[in-house]
């Protein structure tokens, strides 16, 4: 309970406490929901409070919008592109993908004046998206540029050398490691650092999405890449900040823009620590689920979908009807915290 006190009373400090009157909140109040013992000098005025964050954050070192459709560093210039990623075809048709990682401290924005000293792969939290197709090879250089012992445990199948995660696995501040390994099985992964202690250094940073997509493809869609996750400003084991892709109600600010009508493919994947699990409720549409993405047969058909963490998830959908729809997490908690967000349909004709 005490730590619960300490968290609500840190909100009030750092700007993230609810904000009075108007948007949305205001607007669901029903009329006649009169408080009991009004009218009888029992009860105070009650005004109706918005949730979310006061504000914007100052910094665009990241950049949680292109993030979203962004792999194998996608979103850099051709020039740049070339300095992190290439790619090989090889006879059989496959392709040879080669990445270069690095982790480095960094100071980050989570929310509006909220800076977190995050430990990142590549500067960004969450990392790079890694997206192969079942068969490729994918080879990554590892440079450890940060100040503690880290490593990258791939999911996925992979020779115990190159796990990240055994005793003496470690790559030492300064050097480094290179891991390689075929894409297999498809579906949708995740990749982290695996260093003792394993919770800190999950919890800082070190995580991205490892996508790998059978061979032949899934059907085109519109995809994102969403990643839910939390931060424990005060290291007292507990979530202050709770986001999908870090910033605290970033796509409350900047609606996640998709066309009616067509098919819209989420790679949702849980690295929240410290909280036993994470969700995603969709409002006003129901979604296909597809677990761990490793099957194309239909697992769920819902509007909120429940994941531990490191657990995964592929949802699509197809919006019907343009206009606004709130994604949140379903723990209210977590929800007023900064992990709520809204997608903006649009008609494709109007999508110019
Ligand atoms: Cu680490």
């Amino acid at each position: 309970m005490w730590s619960r006190i300490s968290r609500r009373s840190w909100l009030r400090l750092t700007g993230l406490a609810s904000v009075a009157a108007g948007g949305f909140a205001a607007a669901t109040r029903g009329a006649g929901q009169t408080p009991a013992g009004s009218g009888t000098g029992m009860a105070a005025p009650h005004h109706a409070h918005a949730m979310g964050t006061v504000g914007r954050v100052t910094s665009d070192a990241l950049k949680p919008s292109p993030y979203l459709r962004a792999w194998n560093f996608s979103d850099l210039t051709p020039e740049r592109r070339d300095d992190f990623y290439s790619e090989t075809r090889r006879p059989d048709g496959t392709r040879l993908r080669e990445y270069q990682i690095y982790a480095v401290d960094r100071e980050i924005e989570i929310a509006p004046g909220i800076f977190f000293p995050a430990w990142t792969y590549n500067g960004q939290v969450p990392g790079p998206t890694i997206r192969a197709t079942e068969g490729d090879r994918v080879k990554v250089t590892f440079k450890n540029l940060g100040s503690h012992p880290h490593s990258i445990h791939f999911h996925g199948w992979h020779a115990p050398e190159m796990d990240g995660a055994l005793p003496g696995q470690e790559v030492m501040p300064g050097k480094s490691f290179v891991y390689e390994f075929d894409a297999d099985p498809y579906g949708l992964h995740l990749y982290h650092c695996h260093t003792v202690p394993l919770k800190r250094h999950i919890h800082k940073g070190l995580y991205g999405a490892f996508i790998i997509d059978p061979r032949g493809g899934r059907p085109a869609a519109d995809e994102l890449v969403m990643v839910m996750n939390g931060f424990d400003t005060n290291f007292d084991s507990e979530n202050e900040v709770y986001a999908v892709n870090t910033i605290a109600n970033a796509y409350m600010h900047e609606p996640i823009r998709v066309k009616v009508g067509q098919l819209v493919r989420m790679h949702l994947i849980n690295v929240t620590e410290f909280d036993l699990i994470n969700s995603l409720h969709l409002h006003g549409m129901f979604f296909d689920v597809y677990r761990t993405g490793t099957r194309t047969t239909v697992d769920d058909h819902t509007d909120t979908v429940m994941l531990c963490q490191g657990e995964r998830a592929v949802l699509e959908t197809t919006f019907r009807y343009p206009g606004k729809f709130m994604f949140h997490a379903h723990q209210s908690e977590f929800a007023e915290l900064g992990w709520m967000g809204m997608f903006e349909a649009v008609e494709p004709r109007r999508d110019t």
